[in-house]
């Protein structure tokens, strides 16, 4: 009775849901309902997100150099190595080195990310950063790769391998992010070594061809709901995995593992086939990492309130301190936890 009840509350929010960014089909029963995505309910909104992301590219094109361009559209990610002039990189990584600020950590496996977000109180420590969030080449590949010219989140980022009891770290895992174009972007503090997780893209991937369609149509009845199952657990295994023998299958060549010295900014379209090249020995890898994710379906590039500067550096802070709520009224799990004052460096 009482889920009877939850269900005709909830029902409004979750078909509205299928108009929006919204991918988990295990928290949404429309979006994860086996029945409609057998009959196309999923392979609907990639098609749509991915033609509407290409209307959108073709505005942002003029933004960042043929070059660019070229390579994002070809292999769905782009490297930039010496990215920032040698005087503002070398600030940047003395400045983040002295920085110690509020973070957040969140386990995945046997691997520990830290984010500590960059808001006004970490910029003015760090201004070196303030001058890459402010870079149009930074903002625009970006927005390009992501097909939205609205605000990404930032992030100093850390990634610690092996630091705690586990099972292998599920990123490492080929899979894609989402079920539409959006974008990820690196600019890498250390130098990553071929075997301390490089980053790791199946060039060509991000294309909608029509084995990928049938790939996420299967995927999508894959993860459907089945009546006996139970919802909000953590997964041990990420829903949109993709075993490397898939990859003839669907046309694609073999992963390429993006080695690559400090100061290489990689920028890469995250609904193409990706993961984080696994590590020898722990390891650990220090960047300024920025996510944008949008509403897919949204027809234009811009209208984002968050780009208002004052709002948008608020974002990461607004957005964690949301999951911390809806924990607290038990409708969602905050894999984030704080972790208090630390640097980029330290250990876990
Ligand atoms: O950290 C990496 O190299 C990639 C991890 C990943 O899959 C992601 O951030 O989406
Ligand atoms: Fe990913």
């Amino acid at each position: 009775m009482l889920s009877f009840v939850r269900h005709a509350v909830l029902m409004p929010f979750w078909l509205a849901q299928v108009f929006t960014q919204e991918k988990f089909f295990a928290r949404n029963p429309v979006i994860g309902n086996r029945w409609l995505n057998e009959h196309g309910l999923h392979t609907a909104r990639v098609a749509a997100a991915c033609r509407l992301a290409e209307a959108r590219r073709r505005r942002l094109a003029r933004r960042i150099p043929d070059e660019d361009r070229q390579l994002l559209d070809r292999d769905g990610f782009v490297i930039k190595r010496d990215f920032l002039p040698p005087e503002v990189f070398a600030a940047l990584l003395a400045q983040i080195r002295s920085l110690r600020a509020p973070a957040r950590q969140m386990i995945e496996g046997d691997t520990v990310t830290r984010h500590i977000a960059l808001d006004s109180t970490v910029l003015d420590l760090v201004p070196a950063a303030r001058q890459l969030l402010d870079l149009p080449q930074y903002r625009n590949l970006i927005s390009y790769a992501g097909s939205s010219a609205a605000a990404p989140m930032v992030y100093v980022q850390t990634v610690l391998s092996g630091t705690v009891e586990g099972a292998p770290d599920p990123q490492t895992e080929l899979h894609t992010d989402t079920f539409h174009p959006t974008v990820k972007a690196w600019l890498f503090l250390t130098d990553v070594a071929a075997d301390a997780m490089p980053f790791v893209y199946v060039p060509g991937s991000h294309r909608l061809t029509p084995q990928r369609l049938a790939w996420e149509r299967r995927m999508s009845i894959e993860a459907s709901r089945q009546p006996h199952d139970t919802y909000r657990q953590p997964q041990p295994r990420l829903t949109r995995a993709v075993s490397p023998a898939m990859l003839g299958e669907l046309g694609l060549p073999p992963p390429r593992a993006i080695s690559v010295p400090a100061n290489t900014l990689v920028v890469a379209d995250t609904f193409g086939f990706h993961a984080r090249g696994v590590s020898a020995t722990p390891a650990s890898r220090v960047e300024i990492w920025a996510i944008g994710r949008r509403n897919p379906f949204l027809p234009w590039t811009g209208l984002d309130p968050w780009s208002l500067a004052a709002l948008g550096r608020r974002k990461p802070l607004i957005y964690w301190k949301s999951v911390d709520l809806l924990e607290k009224i038990g409708i969602a799990r905050q894999r984030w936890r704080e972790r208090g004052t630390v640097s980029a460096f330290d250990p876990a």
